[in-house]
């Protein structure tokens, strides 16, 4: 079948990300030898004559559109990135009569609310590498698409469950230039995925949503092998978007170890959980040439900490940063204010905590964004912050109740004053 692969996502916010997810689709796809024309609408000025003109030139059977993020997380003046993916949506469905599928981390996070507020026909929630070959199959062969795992379909409520992909090296990583679009220069980080799910279940995070609690793991060598062909193709740059790359810490130990063995010559970035952190794992990532992580300790306080389901303490976080900065790895901090039991001291703690690490940028939230299914959602339905036939795909943010947001976000200002590397949203 020929199938018109849209990443619908346009923001740069933070950095430009490139559509890895559905270049794992389009590979799959074209794996089972479906002809794939993929779209990839960040940077690009005229959007609509791209999709009209793929549209009425290649004229596809299928049209799957991938949406990342929904808004910015971000409480005052937030960003509702989702309404610019639902034009792109609706701009498909003037060109086309022909299906349309959605998916993607923001699709799978609100898969029935997404799908009956777009002109969308249906989606698939978590991995769309074997549901949409699934899904072309059936197509193709006019059977009925009742039964497919994770398959969303408009007007019909109540999705078979979505089946996760236990061995995730049976689809392959996807060709270079499935991602790549642009010309490679100093400020492209090209996103590689090692291992999927997270176990961890913090009380505010979608990650199940998206990825679900089993962590999979591809094996070192084909990791290494396919970095060799983004080297090959001109990358020297790249950021590893596994949730935690330290976790499980055997495999993080021998991934970095493989890198060094292998020579690739390349500067990476990637995202830590603080807990468990020692100095092999450390100076292997900088032997193997991690030159940044995110440190994602979100508060300095015991009991907020144990409440967000964390399993590390603040001096787990300490002990991490200690090590980060002896083996020249740059730090970029986050914290994130309001949570189930912080209060006004937990604040002042968790700042003057931060300010005594040494991060080269701090990223500060107040208010945290409230997803489905998690255990937040669940407190602030009882604490009325939230109603119950409240889809959240409208982003709502939670502050513990009591605590003054005007007075968090002054607190942080004059923290702030001397740290002009903190940035509050
Ligand atoms: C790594 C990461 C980042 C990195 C990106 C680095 C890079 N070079 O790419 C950084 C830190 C820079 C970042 C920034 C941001 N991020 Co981010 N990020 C992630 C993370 C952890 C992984 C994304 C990823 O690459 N996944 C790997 C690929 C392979 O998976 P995938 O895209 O989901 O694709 C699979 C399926 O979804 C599906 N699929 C995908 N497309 C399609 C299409 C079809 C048709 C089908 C059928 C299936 C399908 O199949 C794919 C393969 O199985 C996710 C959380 C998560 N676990 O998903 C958040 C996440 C996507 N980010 C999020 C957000 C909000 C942001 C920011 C807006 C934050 C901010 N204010 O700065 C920015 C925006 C950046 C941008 N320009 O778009 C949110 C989005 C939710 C929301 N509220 O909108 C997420 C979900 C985290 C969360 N809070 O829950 N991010
Ligand atoms: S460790 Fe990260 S990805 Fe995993 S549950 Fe916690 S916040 Fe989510």
């Amino acid at each position: 079948m020929k199938v018109l692969l849209i990443s619908a996502n346009r923001t740069e916010i933070n950095m430009r990300t490139m559509p890895l997810g559905l270049a794992f689709v389009a590979q799959a796809l074209s794996d089972r030898h479906h002809n794939v024309k993929m779209i990839d609408c960040v940077g690009l000025d005229d959007i609509e004559s791209h999709i009209k003109d793929a549209i009425n030139n290649f004229r596809p059977d299928v049209i799957g559109i991938s949406i990342r993020n929904i808004d910015d997380q971000t409480m005052v003046n937030t960003h509702f990135l989702y309404r610019d993916d639902r034009e792109i949506i609706a701009l498909a469905r003037r060109l086309s009569d022909r299906p349309i599928i959605l998916g993607g981390a923001g699709y799978s996070m609100f898969p029935d609310a997404i799908l009956s507020d777009s002109d969308a026909d249906m989606g698939i929630e978590g991995e769309g590498e074997a549901a949409l070959c699934t899904v072309l199959e059936k197509l193709e062969k006019g059977e009925p698409l009742d039964d497919i795992p994770g398959l969303h379909t408009k007007g019909k409520p109540g999705a078979r469950k979505r089946e996760f992909i236990r061995d995730t090296g049976n689809f392959p990583f996807p060709d270079p230039h499935y991602i790549v679009g642009s010309p490679v220069t100093a400020d492209t980080w090209v996103p590689v995925q090692t291992r999927r799910g997270c176990p961890m279940d913090c009380s505010y995070c979608s990650t199940a949503s998206i990825e679900g609690r089993i962590l999979r793991k591809r094996p070192v060598a084909s990791v290494i092998e396919w970095i060799g062909r983004l080297v090959a193709a001109g990358t020297r740059q790249l950021y590893f978007v596994d949730n935690t790359f330290n976790l499980p810490r055997s495999y993080a130990l021998s991934l970095s170890r493989a890198i060094t063995d292998a020579g690739l010559g390349i500067k990476w970035r990637s995202i830590i959980y603080p807990w468990r952190i020692d100095e092999e794992l450390v100076s292997a990532m900088a032997d193997a040439g991690c030159f940044e992580i995110s440190l994602g300790s979100e508060s300095a306080d015991e009991e907020v900490l144990r409440r967000m389901h964390k399993r590390f303490g603040r001096e787990d976080v300490a002990r991490a940063s200690r090590l980060f900065k002896k083996y020249g790895i740059k730090q970029i901090g986050f914290l994130m204010f309001g949570a189930p039991g912080e209060t006004r001291q937990s604040v002042q703690d968790t700042l003057v905590f931060a300010a005594s690490l040494d991060y080269a940028f701090l990223k500060v939230t107040v208010g945290i964004r409230i997803y489905p299914h998690t255990a937040l959602a669940g407190e602030a339905l009882k604490q009325g912050i939230i109603q119950p036939d409240d889809p959240l795909l409208e982003p709502r943010f939670y502050i513990t109740p009591g605590l003054d947001e005007i007075w968090i976000r002054d607190t942080i200002a004059q923290h702030a004053m001397g740290h002009p590397n903190w940035i509050l949203s």
